[in-house]
């Protein structure tokens, strides 16, 4: 019988893809203001500029919370709108909104949840570098401390990164995220800064609110070798999901199939020494985002839109994304067990470590509408409805996993996506920003109140 406390259930957004009002309060310009200018950069030419309005709308937001009966909110901090340029000057108006959203969750009873990064770096210290210059790392430790001596009265629990993988590796190899540079190199020099300004940015915030629990967000996925795939690109591509970020953590170790200049000592490496020290055991919690397993195989020419980037896995030997349907519309394999794998794997490394599954969720075409105009998705309920019978699962064998949070609460900027993908709860009307909640919302709001007991869905996901 498990002793942990009742699942916490929670929706997820971040700034840049609901806030919009890029140009308010003195918000400085980020990576993905930049990026979006791009022509080809995003599929639809959109940007986040307007996006759910969420800025102006903070009170909608919390009613939608509310009606939904969830006991905690997962949103982030930008960080261009505490600092406009990444460093010195703190814009007071940006700091004023989180700690009203905060005020206003806490009224409501629904637990903040901030993260501090989620993507949208400030471009001048991109223009300085970026996340491959080990500067950056260092003064977002300035900016947590900023952001924690504000709410750190109030936020008991942080997160650091969200996903750093997209960040170093969809960002600077493979180049179809901000800042769109692709330098393999880069990359590798990138995921050790962001894993050492989590254990710098921990530090900073504990400093100023010791009670604090300060974890990161990571995007693990369970690896599988297809029979022609080369168990060497099994290995490299285990290595960059998982491992770059799980072995640090856990025991200050670098995968050794990585074998990028930048990460072995020597003068184009950027592993200091003591960096893997602060960074084992940094972990106060861990978030595991998962939607979809890999599976490797050969590559054989038909490979487009699988929805994954073969060149954000620079170094290993040539492979291909296998996906086996059903697919969602991102092209993401659809396996509720690979939760159960990621969870076991991150609790037999960092054995104690409390675990949060920080977002979890579907984009469908959401093509269906009820008499009553809002979108019938069973295929989300049923993707939901298996995820969360895994992590029952998971708690069940005693796995410490504390909360579940739904990506997203609402349709929004799905990055190089655009808005052509829905991950939402409730859908927003690009024109009128009107939220209309969807069938799911209905069920996860039954889930929340208690109302709904976790049982087998009633009809399996639509197959693509
Ligand atoms: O929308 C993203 C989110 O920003 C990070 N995790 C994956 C989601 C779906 O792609």
């Amino acid at each position: 019988m498990s002793s942990l406390p009742p699942l916490g259930l929670g929706t997820a957004t971040s700034a840049y893809q609901v806030e919009g009002a890029v140009r308010a309060d003195g918000r400085g310009r980020s990576v993905w203001d930049v990026f979006t200018e791009r022509p080809g950069a995003v599929k639809d030419g959109s940007d986040g500029s307007v996006a759910c309005d969420s800025y102006a709308r903070v009170a909608d937001d919390l009613a939608l919370l509310v009606e939904l009966g969830v006991t905690a909110y997962r949103f982030s901090v930008a960080w261009p709108r505490v600092q406009p340029a990444g460093r010195g000057q703190v814009e007071q108006r940006g700091l004023d909104h989180y700690d009203a959203m905060v005020d206003g969750l806490l009224a409501r009873g629904i637990r903040p949840f901030p993260t501090l990064y989620h993507w949208d770096l400030p471009q001048p210290l991109e223009d300085a570098g970026g996340w491959p210059a080990r500067e950056t790392a260092l003064r977002f430790a300035d900016y947590a401390g900023i952001v924690a001596e504000r709410l750190g009265d109030r936020v008991t629990t942080w997160a650091t990164h969200n996903e750093p993988w997209c960040t170093a590796f969809l960002g600077y190899a493979a180049g179809v995220f901000a800042p769109g540079r692709r330098e393999p190199g880069s990359a590798y020099a990138a995921a050790h800064h962001l894993l050492l300004s989590h254990a710098l940015g921990r530090e900073a915030v504990r400093a100023v609110a010791g009670a604090a629990e300060v974890g990161i967000v990571l995007n693990l996925a369970p690896v599988h070798r297809e029979p022609d795939g080369d168990p060497a690109a099994v290995a490299h591509v285990d290595a960059v999901q998982n491992g770059l970020w799980l072995d640090p953590l856990a025991r200050g170790t670098i995968p050794q199939t990585l074998t990028s200049p930048a990460l072995l000592p020597g003068p184009r490496g950027v592993v200091l020494p003591g960096d893997l020290e602060r960074v084992r055991g940094s972990a106060d919690w861990v978030g595991v985002n998962y939607y979809t397993p890999f599976r490797v195989g050969a590559p054989t020419g038909a490979e487009a839109g699988v929805g994954q980037d073969v060149d954000a896995y620079p170094g290993a030997a040539p492979f291909a994304f296998r996906p086996r349907p059903p697919l969602t519309t991102m092209g993401w394999e659809v396996d509720p067990s690979g939760l159960l794998t990621v969870l076991e794997r991150v609790a037999t490394e960092l054995p104690g470590v409390p675990l949060r599954v920080t977002e979890n969720g579907a984009a469908f075409p959401d093509d269906v509408r009820g008499a009553d105009g809002r979108v019938d998705d069973p295929d989300r309920i049923a993707y939901l409805q298996q995820h969360l019978a895994a992590v029952e699962q998971a708690r069940a064998s005693g796995l410490p996993v504390l909360d579940y949070f739904v990506w997203s609460l609402m349709d929004n900027f799905e990055w190089a996506q655009g808005y052509t993908q829905t991950f939402g709860l409730v859908s927003v009307a690009r024109t009128t920003q009107q939220r209309t909640p969807k069938r799911s919302f209905a069920w996860y709001a039954a889930l929340a109140r208690g109302a709904q007991p976790l049982s087998p869905p009633a009809s399996s996901p639509r197959t693509k």
